[in-house]
């Protein structure tokens, strides 16, 4: 038998999917990894995102690593800080720490005589794999409104909450009803003195109890795993088919959606105004769908207004909006979303014959299933461009793709293959089809969202997650350039 190869990978991110690959890599007995981390702890959008009423809109059960199922998780759908604390654990559980390099970011990767160059601050070192898990929304993104920083009091943005700042006695001027807008609105509305909510476009908001396991609940998942497998069987089923489908394809469960929606907003806000400017003129989902509990209860608690007059400009004691109304404000939170086309960089990455990521995506980020790139040998991306992201488990895309990478990794290990790259041709026609497909989605009937990229066509998986996972789950060698010793 031939002798496997002694592989060093690089693996950028110690986030939910740089922890995934290092995890996937261990089970494969390879222990010849680093992970680089900018930051100086794991879980990057975790660790990142910190403001009041953050969780997750995907149940517990799924948002899970299939290979560590989580008794414990306080609710259907548990805050941040769980999640993160979840994430922090495996990595020590596992080991994981002690392949990390905390506080390095990577500056460039170079593809130079069959490896990977990888750059920090500390000089450079090769790898015969590169994996970038750099995660999705990275980069804040802040509005470009006239006079915001000449606003008196702290402003900041979402990814960056100010937690030095008391808010009892704040009144709060929130920009943004997007996912995050929303989850900080139903935590804050009624306990601070003041929340004026500027919402730019109305979103459709799909009703979702959040209930808290008990002690019983807990303990039968920790005597029976099998009700956790069952629990993560269940959910995924339900989220692929019911989401998943209802995004991509016209069908009954889109429809269904709709009326739920409308439904919700029907029977929660009484208020015939009120419910006229939360009404959006677009189809549910085609922004990502809000799932929340308790949203419209909370905007609706004395102190607590919705502005939908558009901000004019911000001036030193609060926000004048297009009507010169002052919203007299102490505090601005920026819920105003992230540069989605920051994608994996700002790092330089330079594939052979010297072409740049950059150069490579010049029209838009795109690969070959998600996470290969042709022209950049040995690369593997998870979370790469058209992932099926959207409402999703990312935790389960994550390891479709990890395992994906570990089926190439294996073939290098085992000496079968010393390099490997999707070829141009396989690329484009994945791309066409996918081109082809997006009308069909429903992030193409009408709103403005950051799926959308410079072409105007969705950046995301036009088919179900079950069809992303099945094209993982069968690597085609035909479809790369593949070279042998
Ligand atoms: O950001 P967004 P987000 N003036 O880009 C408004 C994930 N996530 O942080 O709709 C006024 O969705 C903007 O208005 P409009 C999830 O993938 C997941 O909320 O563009 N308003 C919008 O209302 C999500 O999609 C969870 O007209 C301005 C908001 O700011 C992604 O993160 C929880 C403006 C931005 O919405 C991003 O969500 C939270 C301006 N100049 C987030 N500029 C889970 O639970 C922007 N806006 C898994």
């Amino acid at each position: 038998m031939a002798e496997k190869r002694i592989l060093k990978v690089a693996i950028i991110g110690a986030g939910m999917s740089g922890l995934c690959m290092a995890a996937k890599l261990q089970d494969a007995g390879i222990d010849t990894f680093t992970v680089f981390e900018q930051a100086d702890e794991v879980g990057g959008t975790w660790r990142d995102n910190t403001y009041p009423g953050l969780s997750c809109d995907v149940p517990s059960r799924f948002y899970s690593y299939s290979f560590r199922p989580n008794p414990g998780w306080s609710r259907f759908m548990s805050p941040g800080p769980e999640i993160h604390s979840y994430f922090q654990q495996v990595a020590t559980e596992r080991g994981i720490r002690r392949h990390i390099r905390f506080g390095t970011e990577v500056r460039s990767a170079r593809y130079r005589d069959g490896q990977w160059c990888v750059g920090t601050d500390d000089g450079e070192e090769v790898f015969d794999v590169l994996i970038t898990a750099t995660g999705v929304l990275r980069v804040p993104r802040y509005p470009d409104i006239p006079g915001l920083d000449t606003f008196a009091g702290p402003s900041f943005h979402s990814a960056r909450w100010d937690h030095s700042i008391s808010l009892p006695d704040k009144r709060i001027g929130l920009i943004g009803t997007g996912s995050t807008g929303v989850q900080i609105s139903a935590e804050l509305g009624g306990k601070v003195r003041g929340l004026k909510i500027f919402q730019r476009t109305a979103q459709w908001v799909m009703p979702s109890p959040n209930v808290r396991y008990s002690r019983f609940t807990k303990a039968a998942m920790r005597r029976w795993p099998v009700l956790n497998r069952l629990g993560y069987r269940f959910w995924q089923f339900y989220i692929e088919n019911m989401l998943g489908r209802a995004a991509v394809e016209p069908c009954f469960q889109r429809g269904l959606m709709q009326w739920l929606c409308r439904v919700n907003l029907r029977f929660s806000v009484r208020d015939p105004d009120l419910r006229r400017r939360l009404t959006p003129d677009y189809q549910a989902m085609c922004k990502r769908q809000i799932l929340a509990g308790h949203y419209y209860q909370a905007i609706q608690k004395p102190g607590v207004e919705v502005v939908s007059e558009a901000i004019d400009h911000v001036q030193p004691n609060g926000v004048v909006t297009a009507d010169g109304t002052l919203h007299v404000a102490d505090l601005l939170v920026l819920a105003t979303g992230f540069d989605a086309r920051a994608y994996v960089r700002p790092m330089e990455i330079v594939g052979e014959n010297g072409l740049t990521l950059d150069e490579a995506w010049e029209d838009g980020p795109r690969a070959y299933r998600s996470v290969a790139v042709p022209g950049f040998p040995n690369l593997f991306m998870l979370m790469g461009p058209h992932s099926p992201i959207g409402n999703q488990s990312l935790v389960m895309i994550a390891e479709n793709q990890a395992d994906y990478a570990m089926w190439w990794i294996n073939q290098i290990r085992d000496g079968r293959v010393v390099a490997a790259a999707p070829t141009e041709a396989a690329t484009k026609n994945y791309n066409e089809e996918m081109k082809a497909a997006m009308p069909q989605t429903v992030w193409m009937t009408g709103c403005k969202s950051w799926y959308l990229g410079k072409d105007g066509l969705p950046e995301l998986f036009p088919w179900t997650p079950i069809r992303h996972r099945e094209l993982l789950s069968t690597p085609r060698t035909d479809d790369y350039e593949v070279r042998t010793a």
